[in-house]
């Protein structure tokens, strides 16, 4: 059978997470460019694939998906290869919380409100909205004592394996550690600092880096 078909760009964070779930899975997947903040738009045949028009998207035997969620649940459990969520409840729970805490407020915090603002607007350029940044600071220091507090002992996020909640966190890490105010931000959580060391040292994150 055909492998999987993932839509967007490789300096997508929500792309990234689809990759590293491929590559942990060890399934091979052809990525057809999709630059969603290209200066026309997106091509108009993507809003079939999207119609929110976010990346990524992605088809496999038929199986027509959007949202990072239910795509990497569906290449955790229709592949073979590592079971990417725990078993037990408890676990799994956990690894949930932590993909809803980054969905909901670390990718926009510590991507676009620090990130972005600090590092690329600058490079770029344009000038840093300093209000938006200080705004931000609060709410990414609660998002990083909150993963602290939840991750389990062990060297990944819900213990002893590698699970969906690592693949969503390391490529907004991948960005906010580029910060200058990350490094000092990080220290304070030496469980989230000794992770990160083990998150981009582990292949599926180094052959997934972005081209530029
Ligand atoms: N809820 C979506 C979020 C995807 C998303 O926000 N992707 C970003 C790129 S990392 C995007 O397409 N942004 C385009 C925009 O905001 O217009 C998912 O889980 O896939």
């Amino acid at each position: 059978m055909q492998g999987p078909t993932l839509y967007g760009s490789d300096y997508s964070v929500y792309v990234r997470i689809v990759r590293l779930a491929l590559e942990e899975k060890r399934v091979a997947y052809e990525l057809v460019p999709v630059d969603i903040f290209a200066p026309g738009g997106p091509p108009a045949w993507y809003r079939e694939r999207h119609p929110f028009l976010r990346i990524p998207a992605f088809s496999h035997a038929g199986i027509d998906l959007y949202e990072t969620g239910p795509i990497i649940r569906y290449v955790d459990e229709a592949f073979d290869g590592p079971l990417l969520q725990p078993i037990a409840p408890g676990d799994r729970a956990v690894m949930n919380q932590i993909i809803g805490i980054i969905d909901s407020y670390a990718y926009r915090t510590l991507v676009w409100d620090i990130y972005v603002e600090t590092v690329s607007k600058p490079e770029r350029g344009e000038t840093t909205d300093t209000e938006r940044v200080s705004k931000a600071v609060p709410v990414a220091e609660t998002c990083l004592s909150e993963l602290s507090r939840l991750k389990r002992s062990g060297p990944w996020l819900t213990g002893e394996d590698i699970s969906l909640a690592d693949l969503y966190l390391a490529p907004v890490m991948a960005y906010f550690e580029k910060a200058d105010i990350a490094g000092a931000m990080l220290d304070r959580h030496p469980n989230i600092s000794t992770w990160w060391r083990a998150m981009r040292g582990r292949e599926s994150f180094i052959v997934t880096e972005p081209s530029d």
